[in-house]
């Protein structure tokens, strides 16, 4: 059984937590920051994801998770029985029009900000991230709210393999072999509540295990996101536990991520610590740090580019071929009643 705690630390908004003080001081950092541009922080090859205007001051008030004890079994990257689950059945119904791209291609080329900005960087330091033992904290408007445990949840979800195309902000996409489960039967397990209308959800923020913390102290982390309950209801909508019929490697969001193939990549948050059923609509990362840029929705459509660049074709990863993007992503079929 979970123990339940009523208001999770990462659920408490920024504006009771923050003490003043502190919050002036982040604003006049930000100020001196800001008229430079977050942006000129960033390695080149980065920029079409470094804002242009500065973002709100990072909510440091946020408990950070202290660092745990290294038991040996906590020094594997998931529990011994947890391989067994891999590789999990076929589901077949998602076709793909593209070849799948490489494994290596996949798990060396990464956006995950808490380690690095640079892509080809984030899977040399992922090197201290403890992905095991680890908690879901589920909250809310839901009738089972608590702390779980990431891999007692996972083995108890009906877990298979799905083909998606995957599509980053950036012009780049991949087609990979994930391994997950509907949203929705998390959903049907911790029993949501008829007033919940949207989903919040938070990644960890454990300084200690990843550089990026301290190095883009101007970001506000724990990075966030947030779907509404119809888009989390979705067939298509999963939570990812491995990809090519693996655990997930830490690069990739280990122990569990977001998938959502229709929307830019950003949206699919990665190593997940809380989901908070919600009635009001919560605020999200990137569209916090630059809402001119990256729209609350970030649904992908090829006529809508974005201010610096077309979004109208896309580059595979490994391959370099150049293809026309398409409407969410090739997956209107499942989806567009969702924003008519
Ligand atoms: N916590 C967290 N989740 C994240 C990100 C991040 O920086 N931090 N980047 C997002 C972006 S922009 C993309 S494109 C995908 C990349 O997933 P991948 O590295 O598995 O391809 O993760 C998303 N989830
Ligand atoms: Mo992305």
């Amino acid at each position: 059984m979970p123990h339940v705690k009523t208001v999770p630390g990462w659920a408490i908004p920024e504006s009771q937590a923050t003490p003043e003080s502190v919050y002036h001081d982040r604003r006049r950092f930000l100020k001196q920051m800001g008229f430079l541009g977050l942006g000129a922080l960033l390695p080149a090859c980065d920029r079409p994801f470094a804002p242009s205007a500065p973002p709100q001051p990072a909510d440091r008030s946020i408990p950070t998770q202290p660092p745990r004890a290294a038991t040996p079994e906590a020094l594997l990257p998931f529990p011994p029985t947890y391989a067994k689950l891999f590789p999990a059945s076929p589901n077949t119904a998602y076709a793909l029009d593209r070849d799948l791209t490489h494994e290596k291609q996949a798990t060396t080329y990464n956006n995950f900000y808490e380690f690095s900005t640079s892509k080809s960087e984030v899977h040399k330091l992922v090197g201290k991230f403890r992905t095991h033992p680890w908690e879901i904290e589920i909250a809310g408007l839901c009738e089972r709210p608590g702390v779980y445990d990431a891999y007692d949840l996972i083995a108890k979800m009906p877990l298979e393999e799905r083909l998606y195309r995957f599509r980053c902000v950036e012009a780049w996409a991949m087609a990979v072999p994930w391994t997950g489960f509907p949203i929705k039967a998390l959903l049907d397990h911790v029993g949501v509540k008829n007033e919940a209308a949207f989903l919040r959800l938070v990644t960890f923020m454990r300084p200690e295990e990843a550089p990026g913390f301290e190095k883009y102290e101007n970001y506000p982390f724990p990075y966030y996101e947030a779907i509404t309950l119809p888009e989390a209801m979705n067939e298509l909508a999963i939570l990812a536990a491995g990809i090519y019929g693996k655990p997930l490697p830490a690069q990739c969001g280990a122990p569990l991520r977001l998938v959502l193939p229709w929307k830019y990549g950003l949206k699919s948050i990665k190593s997940l610590v809380g989901i908070e059923f919600t009635a009001e609509r919560p605020p999200t990362f990137w569209n916090d740090v630059n809402p001119r840029e990256y729209s609350w929705h970030s649904n992908v459509e090829p006529d809508v580019p974005h201010p610096r660049w077309s979004q109208k074709k896309e580059r595979m990863l490994g391959t370099g071929e150049n293809r026309d993007t398409l409407l969410y992503n090739g997956y209107a079929d499942y989806v567009a009643h969702l924003y008519a």
